[in-house]
């Protein structure tokens, strides 16, 4: 099997019990999200050795978000809860097509409290893949120094990586974000970049300046995600693409994490260009159909079935 690593910040997710401006919102369910933590989710259920590194706190919430982690079965060693810090929150607000906004309450995350010295060789033992995000890098200036620490010890393991920019502008300005992805790009073997995110990193996306952009930074795969308009690929000197599967989306936050899982998972295991597409657009679309960050992501046989289109008789 394959192994995994991501690291990052958590949240407690309330899902608003109706669709329209969270004001009119009065009940929410209490769910667990975070970017890396959904991705680790996701590789979690399609069967990957799975390492997630993160600082929780020490308070009801964060053992919350611990036991679920756990019983997902991702390997939550290097996972601690600090007291003094509280647990990060996030309120979304859904509107009937699906799509979210985030309202954040994470103004003293616990993941401040990890540092450099706490990233160490030992923990990339048994790890094929390293999956950064940049919502871990907007938290604060010192995730980026973490981050090149671990970045630099998977260079000496020759361990490769994948970045998704993940840009929040509420957490940071989009100068801060380019001006970090630019320290990171250049450890970076595959970017999952949404192509609003692409375009404001680069100023277009053109294929032409995709290309470039590439090329600059010796990306191997640039996988650009558009989804409804589903998902290309530029590889060896070759563009792919694949249109998305047609589903009835009702929580699409967590879609572009579980498309990220689902990538590097039939990345791991040999897929091809047009396959790792079509394997990640499912998996992003099964996402979007179930309402949370991660309730959706699929196991195996679940996203194969969806895939070739397999009607499963359960009764
Ligand atoms: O990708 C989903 C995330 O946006 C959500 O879980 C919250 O991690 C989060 C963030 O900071 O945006």
């Amino acid at each position: 099997n394959y192994g995994v690593l991501t690291l990052g910040d958590a949240l407690i997710t309330f899902n608003p019990s109706n669709t329209g401006p969270l004001r009119n919102v009065q009940t929410f369910a209490r769910k667990v999200g975070g970017a890396e933590l959904n991705f680790a989710i996701g590789c979690a259920r399609l069967g990957l050795n799975t390492k997630w590194i993160s600082r929780l706190g020490g308070d009801e919430f964060g053992k919350v978000i611990y036991n679920f982690a756990r019983g997902e079965g991702i390997d939550v060693s290097h996972v601690k809860l600090v007291d003094g810090y509280p647990t990060s929150l996030n309120f979304k607000e859904i509107r009937e097509d699906g799509s979210g906004k985030t309202f954040y309450y994470r103004y003293q995350s616990p993941i401040l409290t990890m540092e450099p010295t706490d990233i160490t060789l030992k923990m990339l033992e048994g790890i094929d893949l390293i999956h950064i995000t940049g919502v871990f890098l907007a938290i604060d200036p010192k995730n980026l120094v973490i981050t090149k620490q671990l970045l630099k010890l998977a260079k000496q393991k020759d361990i490769p990586v994948s970045f998704d920019p993940n840009i929040r502008l509420k957490l940071w300005s989009i100068e801060q974000a380019i001006s970090t992805y630019k320290e990171i790009f250049p450890y970076v073997d595959i970017l999952l970049t949404g192509l609003d995110e692409i375009d404001m990193i680069i100023g277009n996306s053109t294929e032409q300046s995709l290309v470039e952009f590439a090329k600059s930074y010796a990306i191997s795969q640039l996988v650009v995600k558009d989804g409804g308009n589903g998902s290309k690929v530029y590889t060896n000197d070759t563009w792919y693409a694949k249109e998305a599967f047609s589903v009835n989306p009702i929580d699409t936050v967590g879609a572009g994490d579980g498309f990220d899982a689902g990538y590097i998972y039939s990345h791991l295991h040999g897929y091809k260009p047009l396959e790792r597409l079509e394997f990640a657009n499912g998996v992003g679309a099964l996402v979007t159909t179930v309402s949370g960050d991660n309730e959706g992501l699929p196991e195996l046989d679940e996203v194969l079935a969806f895939i070739r289109n397999e009607k499963v008789i359960e009764r």
